[in-house]
């Protein structure tokens, strides 16, 4: 009987620790530069409600917002790491490290936000998100950021000539450096959240951005000229550690994958009304918007391909994106 009863118990132990082990909460922790409320934040607080929806409340989400856990390229490394599990960052920040991600970063690739859906959301997107593996990542969806303009303290832009000896901080990439020499202009790369005070004291001029980070990092306070010639339309991209990816059931992976892709027509839907947002506030609060003919911008950027788009791979990735109507 005694026996009965240690055998019982023993049993009972372990039912609950393997229950214990069941309910066991996988938290995800993940990292966007934007404050609160930025579309890209509550889309990945989206997408821990629909993981925590359907996982029955094993799985969470917690978002890190306002560069909390440190500028794009350190949360870059430190989730390659492991050390932060989920990651949204601009694919910019990528160049030096998934050559892949340099194609969507050439200024004019994109004819349009509707011709950048179209090739990210077919097989070039999936080929792009493919390439993060190979270096400690795993991608998992691409989100809206609109399109990128000059914006400066000085005057309103007008052509590329207005643009002439003027200093722009760029995302730290070869790529955008060379961007801004073929404008005749000097770039300076630097980290996002030293750009309002680079602007205040005069360090740069100006800089780059969409119209909702014009806005929410208040560089429209320091820089009252934005010009509309759309250089760039660089999509972002939710990645998540290898490592944190492989501690996940398969069962689990797959449904990480979904809620991260559920997510992205929220998102969508979140950043077009928040650009339109941003634009009337930068608006009323004074900023000028000029729109400068993108011609001669575009006519501007050979040399920045003919520098940059010289491997037989890179030189397939912009033929397939531009056959793509
Ligand atoms: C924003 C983008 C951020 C960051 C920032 C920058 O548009 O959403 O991820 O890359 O630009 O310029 O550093």
């Amino acid at each position: 009987m005694n026996l009965m009863r240690k055998l019982t118990a023993a049993l009972a132990v372990s039912v609950a620790l393997c229950t214990a082990a069941y309910a066991q909460d996988i938290l995800l922790r993940s990292s966007d530069t934007h404050p609160d409320g930025y579309p890209t934040v509550e889309a990945v607080k989206y997408m821990g409600e629909l993981l925590k929806e359907r996982s029955a409340g094993r799985i969470a989400v917690e978002v890190y917002h306002s560069a909390q856990l440190g500028e794009e390229k350190d949360t870059i490394e430190q989730t390659r790491a492991g050390v932060i599990d989920l990651n949204r960052v601009s694919m910019g920040p990528f160049n030096g490290l998934v050559p892949e991600t340099r194609v969507v970063s050439l200024p004019y690739i994109f004819r349009s936000v509707e011709h950048m859906h179209k090739v990210m959301d077919g097989d070039i997107g999936a080929d792009i998100l493919s390439g993060f593996e190979a270096h400690g990542l795993v991608g998992l969806a691409y989100y809206d950021g609109g399109a990128r303009s000059f914006y400066n303290r000085e005057k309103p832009i007008n052509s590329v000539e207005d643009l002439k000896g003027m200093k722009f901080r760029v995302m730290q990439s070869d790529i955008f450096v060379d961007m801004v020499a073929a404008l005749g202009a000097n770039a300076v790369p630097l980290p996002y959240g030293e750009v309002y005070s680079s602007i205040e004291t005069g360090v740069i001029d100006g800089a780059e951005n969409n119209f909702p980070s014009y806005e929410s990092a208040k560089h429209s306070e320091v820089a009252k000229h934005y010009s509309l010639d759309e250089h760039l339309i660089v999509p972002e991209v939710l990645v998540m550690a290898k490592s944190s990816w492989d501690k996940l059931s398969a069962d689990d992976q797959a449904l990480v994958k979904q809620a991260a892709r559920d997510s992205v027509a929220k998102q969508r839907e979140l950043w077009a009304a928040r650009e339109e947002a941003s634009r009337k506030m930068v608006e009323d609060a004074g900023s000028q918007i000029t729109t400068p003919d993108k011609q001669p911008f575009i006519d501007a950027m050979g040399p920045v391909y003919e520098k940059h788009v010289t491997d037989d791979k890179l030189k397939s990735l912009v033929e397939r994106i531009r056959a793509v109507q």
